[in-house]
């Protein structure tokens, strides 16, 4: 038999102790199914996927999960293991009742409803279900709890919809949805939910993880490839600051405008220069992505400060991505070191997200030998470093952030390896 990610295990051996033996109102013919989706790191393409950018995230070995069986009416129970917590959704009426729902759901459950509401709308027919639910990404933590967490119901509602709604590989039909059709889906969804006009990153590196390989996607077009992450010699770390700031989600949204403020004024700048014959053949900018550094050399010292900073940031992490998927290519996944303190240095000064906890783990990693680069990753404002590392060097890493993280900020940490591992999976467990 497969063997299910350990967090998918435990919320299969709670289910029975929550819901009872008979899974308690379910469909008694039903079997007991299980559905999870991985959360993410990114190695590198950060505030770069909403300006229509590059991104270059891995799945990783740490999921949100579902353990449950299919109900015979439109009813959803769910219990988080992680909150101790039961919350019920109505499938009937969605997506028109969502804002009536909402309100009353804790917070977890929000993104749960979010995305069922989506699925509705897009046309979907789904089934009620009982199920536990729970995840071993940490939450909030910049590994991307939330997106592990709407792909994991997207694949759940899928696998419990008794074969109304598949997703698959091939073409889309009005029953069957593509892995990145519901990455979409599930942006959406999160923007419903939390409020964040988030990019595609954490849903897309979810639905499409490949083990031992990072993914290069391209945030306009949606075209992607995978790009081999396999070096004998050097791991991933992640160290937790084990901050969650509230005001994240503001200066996320803040960030956008911002961005969006600087391509409104460079195509400004851009027509204006342009002579009257050439005004249509002149290319056009729509978003950040579409600014070279040349271009942004020309004009930056026409942008407001704030504004110069920002777009200035995103222009160089775009086309660090591209040279760091080149050196992936090459398979020189050592060299990719350096552009990770490059970019830590720009969230850190030029994007201003970065916060004081986020810059101590930085410059520990930065003392020990054996560490190729590190930076911080996510939106921001708290969550974890993500460190390229030899082999040789885990240990004293580890070390080294356990005893002096505490010291400098007076809160705990943690360190974990991570590895490239696959997207969602979703079956029914032999009776
Ligand atoms: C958060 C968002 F959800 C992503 O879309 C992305 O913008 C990221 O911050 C920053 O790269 O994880």
């Amino acid at each position: 038999p497969r063997r299910l990610p350990p967090a998918a295990q435990l919320a299969v051996e709670h289910f029975s102790i929550v819901f009872g033996m008979d899974g308690g109102q379910s469909d008694e013919q039903a079997a007991l199914g299980v559905a999870w989706a991985p959360g993410r790191v990114n190695l590198i393409g950060e505030h770069t996927d909403y300006n229509e950018g590059f991104v270059l995230p891995l799945a990783v070995d740490r999921v949100v999960a579902f353990a449950g069986r299919r109900r015979s009416d439109g009813h959803v129970r769910l219990w988080s293991r992680q909150f101790q917590e039961l919350a019920e959704i109505e499938l009937e009426g969605l997506p028109a009742t969502f804002a009536a729902q909402v309100e009353r759901l804790p917070t977890w459950a929000r993104y749960v409803l979010a995305v069922l509401s989506e699925l509705k709308a897009a046309g979907l027919a789904l089934q009620g279900f009982n199920a536990v639910l729970h995840g071993d990404v940490p939450l909030g933590g910049g590994m991307s709890s939330s997106a592990a967490l709407e792909v994991a119901t997207a694949w759940a509602a899928s696998l419990f919809s008794d074969g109304h709604f598949a997703i698959g590989k091939g073409a889309a039909t009005s029953t069957t949805l593509t892995p990145l059709e519901v990455a979409r889906l599930c942006q959406r969804a999160e923007h419903l939910a939390s409020g964040v006009r988030c990019g595609i990153l954490d849903q897309a590196a979810s639905c499409l993880g490949r083990p031992g390989h990072a993914l290069l996607l391209d945030c306009r077009s949606l075209d992607f490839r995978y790009l081999p992450f396999e070096s004998e010699g050097v791991a991933l770390l992640v160290a937790d600051t084990q901050v969650r700031r509230e005001l994240a989600a503001s200066a996320y949204n803040e960030r956008r405008q911002q961005c969006e403020e600087a391509v409104r004024l460079l195509a400004a700048l851009l027509q204006a220069e342009a002579e009257p014959g050439e005004r249509a053949v002149k290319p056009q900018i729509t978003a950040l992505r579409d600014v070279t550094p040349e271009l942004f050399r020309r004009y930056a010292s026409r942008l407001p400060e704030v504004l110069r900073r920002r777009a200035g940031y995103v222009v160089a992490e775009n086309a660090r991505v591209l040279e760091v998927a080149h050196l992936l290519e090459q398979g020189e996944v050592e060299a990719v070191g350096p552009y990770l303190w490059q970019t830590h240095a720009g969230l850190r000064d030029e994007y201003e997200v970065s916060c004081l906890e986020l810059d101590v783990l930085v410059e520990i990693a930065r003392r020990v030998e054996g560490v190729l680069g590190a930076r911080m990753m996510g939106g921001g404002f708290g969550g974890c470093t993500i460190n390229l590392v030899r082999n040789t060097a885990i240990e004293q890493l580890t070390e080294a952030i356990l005893s002096e993280y505490p010291r400098q900020t007076g809160r705990q940490t943690s360190v974990e390896v991570c590895r490239a591992a696959g997207g969602p999976g979703a079956l029914y467990l032999p009776a």
